[in-house]
């Protein structure tokens, strides 16, 4: 995959140039959107549609990051800036939760089993100052999404290592990946390796690409 052409460039980067530009396309289109809005008591949100698979969706890139080799960093505006290794993510609370996914490109998947550490658990640990309004991910394929510290921090959001009762594969950001249910799918991101809570937005990969900052998916903020 890494393999030059005879232009030079490498074909990785093509594939991923033109995955890029297609998904910038749909933001300029307007692609999926059907123009109303739903209640959160409607569980399938405007202009999506029921999968059973669960498709895989990145940049590409699907790095291998053995148990061994895991470092999580979480800083920033916080009391207690931390490294966690494998052992000691897994010494957290963990807990398991069931939720939906909702994907921009209109898919949604119902009923996810996960097992992996509560959001509540991070924020005890590292203690975010009150300055701290929002959050930053950063995930080993460089790709980066933003949430505001309310979203993040609400009851549903996890650190998740296992779904449905299996270790999470790589290709769908396995060993550890961020679940936030309540937004768009690319709000929750793939090998996680560092989450830094901020007095100030900085915006992800596709907030800077035409994809909205806030990402509720009944209020089809799909574009920004
Ligand atoms: N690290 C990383 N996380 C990511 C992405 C990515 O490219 N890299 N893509 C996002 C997008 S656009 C989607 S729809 C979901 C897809 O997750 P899945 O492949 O497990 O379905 O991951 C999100 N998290
Ligand atoms: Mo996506």
């Amino acid at each position: 995959m890494t393999e030059a052409g005879d232009d030079g460039v490498s074909r990785f980067g093509q594939i991923k140039d033109k995955l890029i530009g297609r998904k910038e396309e749909w933001s300029r289109e307007g692609r999926g959107l059907t123009g109303t809005t739903a209640p959160h008591q409607q569980r399938l949100p405007p202009g999506q549609h029921l999968v059973r698979d669960w498709p895989v969706l990145d940049l590409g890139i699907q790095p291998e990051i053995p148990k061994a080799a895991f470092r999580l960093v979480i800083d920033g505006a916080v009391d207690q800036p931390v490294t966690l290794d494998w052992d000691a993510l897994m010494a957290l609370p963990q807990q398991g939760s069931v939720s939906d996914m909702h994907c921009v490109t209109t898919w949604s998947r119902f009923d996810n089993h996960w097992e992996g550490v509560p959001v509540a658990a991070i924020v005890d640990l590292v203690r975010p100052l009150d300055e701290a309004t929002h959050v930053l991910f950063e995930s080993h394929d460089d790709y980066t999404t933003n949430l505001s510290r309310e979203q993040f921090t609400a009851a549903d959001c996890y650190l998740v290592h296992t779904w449905e009762g299996k270790p999470i594969s790589r290709q769908h950001g396995g060993p550890l990946r961020v679940i936030v249910p309540q937004y768009y799918l690319w709000k929750s991101a793939k090998w996680v390796r560092r989450i830094t809570f901020a007095t100030a937005d900085h915006q992800g990969f596709w907030e800077t690409r035409g994809y909205n900052n806030r990402a509720d998916p009944w209020l089809e903020e799909r574009y920004s």
